[in-house]
């Protein structure tokens, strides 16, 4: 449809291959896109206005403000998650074991991008109980108590996953976050059987070196699911925070910082620091604490 006064036409972007982007307008007609300079710069999520220039291509003239937008960014390069999200789904198991570092640094991008997260641990089917109440106890260190946490089995009591995850995901765009393997395709399908996103076992895929989903796609379903699936990643770099940006999502140690003796104190051999007093007595997690000190490290060596 043409948006009002310009002439353009306003499509919503559904999938991203790499470089290669595909949008979908109001009737529902897809268009491959083009972009030049910032405007090649688009995320699913995306409400982007068009000017077509061939056969179901189109430039992209203009990416409208963004609500939000979850990104990962090293020294070099920003690779963009998706925008304009109402919730992430982190999915995390214990085959192929999920990573800390990662659930920590997901955890600190998704508040930093102001977009609600919810911890899907699937597979629970492989969990006994004293396992399970271990991980939950780590969970919710890693999150300072902030995020739900769900247990699930996507395969083996998929009526039950589906109904404890729905409630989540009615109503809103989601994206479905996690490694490879963890079973982020498997949950959608469950949720939204007509999407028929590709999943594979994890010897084959992960042995083979590959992750099973290679790129971001929309799916949707006619009962209000919006769901959006993501190749599994392997790294989390979050060189687009400042350190005061680090601070505030990292409540637990920005606060008994102000309490150090040294305004400017690193809390790593200062005297009078109430940080390190914190991790001695254990009111400071010392997994988040090296997880901080870690992302420090990285901003400075940028
Ligand atoms: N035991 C068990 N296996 C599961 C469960 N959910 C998914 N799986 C299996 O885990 C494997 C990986 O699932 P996928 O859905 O392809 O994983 P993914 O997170 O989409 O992986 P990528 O696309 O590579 O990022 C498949 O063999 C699934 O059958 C579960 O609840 N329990
Ligand atoms: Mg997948
Ligand atoms: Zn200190």
């Amino acid at each position: 449809m043409p948006a009002p006064d310009t002439g353009l036409i306003q499509a919503l972007v559904i999938a991203s291959h790499g470089r290669h982007f595909m949008a979908e307008d109001a009737q529902g007609q897809h268009w491959q896109l083009f972009g030049k300079g910032k405007r090649r710069e688009v995320a699913v999520g995306d409400s982007v206005l068009l000017s077509p220039s061939g056969d179901c291509q189109a430039w992209v003239e203009q990416i409208e403000p963004r609500r939000n937008l979850l990104y990962r960014s090293d020294a070099l390069r920003s690779k963009l998650f998706a925008a304009n999200l109402d919730a992430v789904l982190l999915v995390l198991a214990v085959n192929p074991p999920y990573s800390p570092e990662l659930l920590g640094r997901t955890w600190v991008a998704c508040r930093h991008a102001g977009v609600p997260l919810h911890l899907i641990f699937n597979k629970a089917d492989l969990l006994d109980k004293q396992a399970h109440e271990a991980l939950e106890d780590e969970l919710k260190e890693w999150t300072l108590g902030e995020t739900p946490i769900h247990f699930i089995s996507a395969t083996e009591a998929p009526g039950e996953a589906i109904e404890r995850v729905r409630p989540l995901v009615q109503g809103k765009r989601v994206l479905i976050l996690g490694q490879s393997g963890m079973g982020k395709s498997t949950l959608i399908n469950a949720l939204i059987p007509h999407a028929r996103a590709a999943t594979n076992t994890v010897s084959e895929a992960l042995n083979a070196g590959k992750h099973t989903t290679t790129h971001t796609q929309m799916h949707r379903s006619d009962d209000g699911l919006c769901l959006i699936d993501s190749p599994g990643f392997q790294a989390f770099g979050l060189h687009h925070l400042s350190e005061q940006d680090l601070l505030n999502e990292f409540p637990d140690i920005a606060e008994p910082g102000l309490r150090c003796r040294f305004a400017n104190c690193r809390h790593l051999k200062e005297p009078d620091c109430a940080v390190k007093e914190g991790l001695e007595n254990g009111d400071i997690s010392e997994a988040r604490f090296e997880l901080f000190d870690l992302l420090r490290n990285e901003l400075g060596s940028a």
